[in-house]
């Protein structure tokens, strides 16, 4: 098992910490990998009623890892593996709690939102920054924003770039529950044990239904983000935004 995915069974409840501290979290291959593989298997394990993930530290994710991006090209598209790891994550059967304090930010934020429930603390920072290096999200964020939250507020986050709090996302309905700083996880635990209670087959039936009427709609559009992702990748203006993020300079966007 990776050293960058953390995984505890607590009874029922199977909790899984991304685990790159250094890095805020940030997704890498490895850890994506890791954690496609422990929710693929507590989905199939009977033991496991819920998922509970959550961030190891002070934070969530801070997206995909930068330093791998960088090196991407559009190409790697055809090989890359994250994009199954990407479908694994968005189609359990099971009830996913995300448990999110801190930054909760681009492919972080997508996974955070791929989650059923989304416990935030009230000071976390949300926003999908993809728009900041030169490219969008790649992994259904801005269709699953628009499908919750509106094309207005979608539209601001996306094209901004802006964080906004773990109040304003409860407040905007992309957050199911707020907690207090530092008790996401725990406020989390409570609830995963609560639905562990609960009837597994009619669970896995609700969550059907209500994905029937958001994420389902979508699969094309986010199937179109995905591409349009690996296509930013060979810009010019994908490497000079994350030149400038290592620079800690605003970037000089040229269309190219
Ligand atoms: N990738 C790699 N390393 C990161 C990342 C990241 N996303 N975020 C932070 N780090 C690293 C920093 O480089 C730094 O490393 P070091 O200490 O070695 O210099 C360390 O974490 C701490 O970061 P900061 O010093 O910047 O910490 P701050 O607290 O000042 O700021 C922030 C934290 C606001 C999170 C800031 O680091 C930041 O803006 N990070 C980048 C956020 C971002 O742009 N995320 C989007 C990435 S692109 C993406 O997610 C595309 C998803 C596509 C998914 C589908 C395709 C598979």
């Amino acid at each position: 098992m990776s050293e960058c995915l953390l995984t505890e069974h607590r009874g029922p409840v199977k909790i899984l910490t991304l685990h790159r501290p250094d890095a805020r979290n940030a997704l890498n291959t490895e850890l994506l990998a890791a954690l496609a593989e422990a929710c693929r298997d507590a989905d199939d394990d009977p033991a496991t009623r819920v998922l509970l993930i959550q961030g190891s530290g002070e934070h969530f994710a801070a997206g995909a890892d930068i330093n791998e991006i960088a090196d991407k090209t559009p190409i790697d598209g055809l090989t890359d593996p994250r994009r199954q790891y990407w479908q694994s994550l968005q189609s359990l059967r099971k009830p996913v709690i995300a448990a999110v304090e801190g930054y909760c930010l681009g492919g972080g934020c997508e996974l955070a939102l791929s989650a059923d429930l989304l416990v935030v603390a009230d000071d976390a920072r949300l926003g999908q920054p993809e728009i900041r290096l030169g490219l969008i999200p790649g992994a259904g964020g801005l269709q699953r924003l628009a499908a919750t939250i509106g094309r207005a507020r979608a539209m601001r986050l996306g094209l901004t770039g802006e964080q906004i709090t773990g109040q304003q996302a409860f407040d905007w309905g992309l957050a199911s529950h707020l907690s207090a700083p530092g008790q996401a996880g725990a406020e989390a635990m409570v609830l995963a044990e609560k639905l562990a209670r609960g009837a597994p087959l009619a669970q896995q039936l609700a969550k059907a239904a209500v994905l029937s009427a958001t994420d389902d709609l979508h699969v094309r559009g986010r199937q179109h983000s995905r591409s349009h992702f690996e296509q930013l990748l060979g810009s010019a203006d994908k490497a000079e935004g994350i030149a400038a993020f290592r620079d800690q300079r605003k970037p000089d966007f040229r269309g190219q």
